[in-house]
């Protein structure tokens, strides 16, 4: 059984996220994603609309993610691909380089990213959205 591994955010979910999971999960048999809690969150910086268990059920009921673990730290990668046997890790390629310490455990394949397509930009609109409902 070939095993994938990837990790992110995932917050309000969108075809990005569906996109790269989809070709994650068809580089093996068996797709794991390490999902960024909210307190690793805050420490990227990042402040996501749902909270990790939210996003953690939304993440479980994609037909092709087999299994969720907690991304805690920057620093637990190569623990999780040897705990969870990885042949293939994953990311998008705004990460490309930044995990390259991994080829010596498992491959590392990035993959392109889905253009014009964010949390970011949604979260944006939703923001915009409910001032102009509040403003009516
Ligand atoms: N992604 C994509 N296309 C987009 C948006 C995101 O392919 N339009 C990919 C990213 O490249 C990443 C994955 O979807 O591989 C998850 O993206 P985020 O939830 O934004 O994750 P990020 O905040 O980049 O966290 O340790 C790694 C970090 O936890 C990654």
């Amino acid at each position: 059984m070939k095993k994938v591994l990837t990790y992110g955010t995932y917050d309000l979910l969108h075809v990005g996220h569906i996109n790269i999971l989809k070709k994650a999960k068809e580089l093996g048999d068996y797709l794991i994603v390490g999902l960024s809690t909210d307190e690793f969150n805050a420490i990227k910086g990042k402040k996501s609309f749902y909270t990790y268990e939210q996003r953690k059920t939304i993440l479980e009921a994609v037909k092709y993610v087999d299994l969720v673990i907690p991304e805690k730290t920057w620093e637990q990668k190569t623990d999780d691909v040897k705990k969870y046997n990885i042949d293939i890790f994953v990311m998008g390629d705004d990460w490309e380089g930044k995990f390259d310490f991994l080829k010596e455990y498992c491959e590392v394949k990035i993959l392109p990213r889905t253009p014009d397509v964010s949390s970011t930009s949604a979260r944006n609109y939703l923001d915009e959205a409910y001032k102009t409902l509040l403003k009516s």
